[in-house]
């Protein structure tokens, strides 16, 4: 198998991963934590010299940061029978690209502040008070979300692509800030269809088992 994916599903490697079960690529997942150290090895450094997760190999091309990752395999793969998860022409891939530079650079942080005070971190250690600054900061970006959503189903284009699977990777961070996404129905709506979906539902099953 040529292709490697390295990093546990409970990380941003979940980005790349529901790529490529989206696609049924065959690949090699090296689950490494993020904790612990195996990030800061010579051979993991000699791939990611930053020592984070994910990055992938695909047969010595090497690629880091998740949304690169995400964004390069679905361009790089389009098997036969499966629905293209990549841009069909440039306005699609102008709109995909928008979107998921958009993601990490206007709600990431917040949307991880909320994951972590509202779910990740032990109860004692959370503060309600970040996950609620940042659930008014993440609005703003969400109601332009929510605007783009009035007229279509999915972010790019007229089908579920890779710019859904870059954004709602993001944004299921956020979930658990149900006041917000109560005030966004067409980005909630949008969120769960999804993470409805199959591929994801078996990234979320290894992040259960990691
Ligand atoms: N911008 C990077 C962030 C990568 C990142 O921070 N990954 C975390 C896991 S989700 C990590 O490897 N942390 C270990 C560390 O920072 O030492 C990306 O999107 O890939």
């Amino acid at each position: 198998m040529t292709l490697k994916i390295y990093g546990t599903a409970a990380s941003r490697a979940a980005r790349p991963l529901w790529v490529a079960e989206e696609l049924g690529l065959a690949y090699e997942h090296i689950p490494l934590p993020y904790l612990g150290g195996a990030t800061r090895t010579p051979a993991f450094l000699a791939i990611n010299p930053n020592g984070r997760i994910p990055a992938l190999d695909d047969e010595g091309v090497i690629v880091w940061e998740s949304m690169a990752c995400a964004l390069y395999l679905a361009d790089r793969f389009k098997p036969a029978g499966v629905p293209s998860l990549a841009a069909e022409n440039h306005a699609e891939q102008a709109e995909i690209l928008r979107w998921s530079f958009w993601v990490v650079s206007e709600c990431e942080k917040d949307a991880l502040a909320i994951l972590m005070h509202r779910e990740l971190m032990p109860a004692e250690r959370r503060k309600p008070q970040l996950a609620e600054e940042a659930e008014r900061r993440l609005l703003a970006p969400l109601r332009v979300l929510e605007q783009h959503l009035q007229t279509r189903d999915w972010l790019a284009g007229t089908r579920f692509t890779v710019a859904d699977i870059c954004v709602a990777s993001v944004l299921a961070w956020a979930q658990a800030a149900t006041g917000l996404m109560a005030q966004c129905p067409g980005v909630d709506a949008w969120l769960r269809r999804c993470l409805d979906r199959p591929a994801f539902q078996t990234v979320r099953l290894m992040v259960k088992s990691a």
